[in-house]
């Protein structure tokens, strides 16, 4: 049975690894950071499988920024497979957090590189660097095209991307980098602009008025389903050799008409809903990203195949269900939108 450490099982990708990885016979360990609340909403159904599962995951507390507790825990699990994803991952945010972002998105990534490396673990390590590091190169950008970040987020991403190729080239170790285009799914953040734009597309339907307020809508995005892109990942830690792959769907849309998509999904014009607040701008923006997965699928095998109009419909269509189910209250909904930058 191969063993994996999963950093950031809590989050949206790390909870569609951790399913991947228990689906196809792995023993599967998480790291979690203690929180005054429970955060591991995303995994918890994992728990509630009566099979055997529940023997096969297992999570550990620990701060990706603590290199002495990584290294306890690589000793002790002992993992075939690192997948690293634990980082602060909001790009607003980050302008916000420049200093912790760097700690958390940047170094981290060097305190689990020289823990594997002194210990001599013969694991194969995956690095989530990220499209935001092409930052104002133009698209299409592929695994060449010149990184050029253009956020505090991205410049950490960018410094652990070249950390992981230094591991790979310098000890030898089978280090990679999967360069994944923005992904999305129910489980995303609700302050990513396209579960903004889900939720706030299914309570306005269900005849909540508080209106969705967004900063620039010009953006252009190449968005994919995160679940397509957790299997993408595997199969880089799969391949004979290690190296860097582009992941995304080859084409994309502007926020704006995300927002067609989903709002018009459930009947309504956005125009009518939407303000716009300049807290959501960020200093410097990134005008448009679309990948050229080309590469993934020559050696990999792997295509995505969902899109982005078909995202923002099951998107929709998964925030309905849970609004269905338990409505959120009127007042937390304009809290939620209203009181911090995203
Ligand atoms: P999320 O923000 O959903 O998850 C981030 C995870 O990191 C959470 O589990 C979070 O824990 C954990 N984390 C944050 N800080 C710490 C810390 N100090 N110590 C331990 N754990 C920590 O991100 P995604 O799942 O969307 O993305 C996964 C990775 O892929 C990230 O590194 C992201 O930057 C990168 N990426 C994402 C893309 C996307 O489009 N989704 C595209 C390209 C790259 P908690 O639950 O407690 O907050
Ligand atoms: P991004 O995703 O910055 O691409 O990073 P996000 O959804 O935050 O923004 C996408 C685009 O939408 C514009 N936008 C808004 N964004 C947010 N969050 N909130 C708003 O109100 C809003 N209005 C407009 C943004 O300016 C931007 O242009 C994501 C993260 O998952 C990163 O961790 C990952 O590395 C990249 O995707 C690839």
């Amino acid at each position: 049975m191969k063993r994996a450490l999963i950093t950031g099982i809590t989050g949206q990708d790390g909870s569609y690894l951790a399913e991947l990885l228990l689906d196809k016979g792995y023993e599967v360990h998480g790291l979690v950071r203690r929180a005054s609340t429970f955060t591991t909403a995303r995994i918890n159904h994992l728990y509630e499988d009566p099979r055997e599962s529940l023997t096969r995951l297992t999570l550990h507390y620990g701060d990706i920024t603590d290199g002495a507790r990584l290294t306890e825990l690589l000793v002790k699990v002992a993992p075939d497979e690192v997948y690293h994803l634990a980082a602060q991952s909001h790009v607003r945010v980050s302008f916000d957090q420049a200093a912790h972002t760097g700690e958390v998105s940047g170094i981290a990534t060097t305190r689990l590189l020289d823990a594997i490396r002194v210990i001599g673990l013969p694991c194969r390590f995956y690095q989530a660097s990220t499209s935001e590091m092409f930052g104002g190169t133009p698209p299409p950008q592929h695994e060449g095209s010149p990184l050029r970040p253009r956020s505090p987020y991205a410049v950490a991403k960018t410094y652990a991307y070249w950390m992981t190729r230094n591991y790979r080239e310098g000890y030898g170790m089978f280090a990679v980098n999967g360069i994944l285009f923005n992904h999305e799914s129910p489980r995303r953040g609700e302050t990513f602009v396209t579960r903004k734009i889900s939720r706030a597309a299914a309570r306005i339907s269900l005849g909540d008025r508080v209106p969705l307020y967004l900063g620039n809508l010009d953006a252009v995005r190449d968005w994919g389903y995160a679940p397509e892109y957790v299997e993408a990942m595997w199969r880089m830690l799969q391949a004979p050799e290690p190296d860097d792959f582009v992941i995304a769907t080859g084409s994309a849309l502007s926020v704006r008409e995300f927002l067609g998509h989903a709002f018009g999904h459930v009947g309504l014009d956005w125009r009518d809903h939407v303000r716009h607040d300049a807290r959501h701008d960020r200093p410097t923006e990134v005008d448009s990203l679309i990948g050229d997965p080309g590469k993934a699928a020559r050696v990999l095998g792997w295509r995505a195949t969902v899109g982005g109009a078909e995202l923002a419909r099951l998107m929709v269509d998964a925030d309905l269900a849970a609004a269905r189910t338990a409505p959120a209250p009127r007042t937390s909904a304009e809290a939620s939108t209203r009181a911090v930058s995203w």
